[in-house]
């Protein structure tokens, strides 16, 4: 059985959560007390990732740290239709490039949601604008992908890429980092909220 160390209010647990949902697979959920327990500095969780950091996956003797490689494997591995991590050679490439830029640029959201809601001791006014410049990116791409009357990062159904980048734009009120700017940004969570077996986490709500 697939074990996820996960915290429920973690964006980046909440990515493999989703595509755990989203694929129909059984697993169990590991609760760490991230928050305000700090369980995953502890000696004992140190020894499951020594970068002290949620999402880890467990599958059998497998076990993966860092959301974009767990949703990596996943697909790989339990996707029997081949489409959330596509085989083409260019749509796979753009793929692993989103996965890069949800474990990295995108997570100035994460930073700027840590301070508020977690007190974190960062420097907020940089995560909120870093996360800004990341949101701007993301919208214009959309909207060059809604002109092709395209809905998804890449290609014409939903991938990991779309999986790993959601959690931390729909939360991002919570980091006080408004959407008004970023109409395709808005077209993009409201289709993404729609696909079946969706799940919601605290702070996203359902489309209703
Ligand atoms: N590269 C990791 C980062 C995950 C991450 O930042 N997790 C947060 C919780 S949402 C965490 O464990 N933070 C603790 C820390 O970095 O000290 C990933 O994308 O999975």
């Amino acid at each position: 059985m697939i074990r996820l160390h996960n915290y429920t209010l973690s964006g980046s647990c909440y990515k493999v959560r989703l595509l755990l949902g989203f694929l129909e697979i059984q697993h169990e959920l590991v609760a760490v007390d991230f928050f305000p327990g700090q369980e995953h500095k502890s000696v004992e969780f140190s020894a499951i990732n020594p970068l002290q950091q949620i999402p880890v996956l467990d599958d059998g003797n497998l076990r993966l740290r860092d959301a974009q490689a767990i949703l990596a494997y996943l697909a790989r591995r339990y996707d029997t239709g081949r489409t959330w991590l596509p085989d083409d050679p260019a749509r796979f490439g753009q793929v692993m490039m989103w996965l890069g830029f949800a474990g990295t640029e995108l997570m100035a959201a994460s930073a700027a949601r840590l301070h508020d809601a977690f007190g974190f001791d960062l420097d907020i006014d940089r995560a909120r604008s870093d996360a800004h410049a990341a949101f701007a990116v993301l919208d214009d791409h959309l909207a060059e992908r809604q002109i092709l009357g395209q809905t998804w990062l890449v290609g014409d159904t939903p991938t990991i890429a779309d999986v790993a980048c959601f959690p931390y734009v729909a939360l991002s009120g919570d980091g006080g980092i408004g959407q008004e700017h970023y109409p395709n940004l808005r077209i993009w969570q409201k289709a993404f909220r729609r696909l079946p077996r969706f799940d919601a986490v605290s702070g996203v709500p359902e489309f209703v």
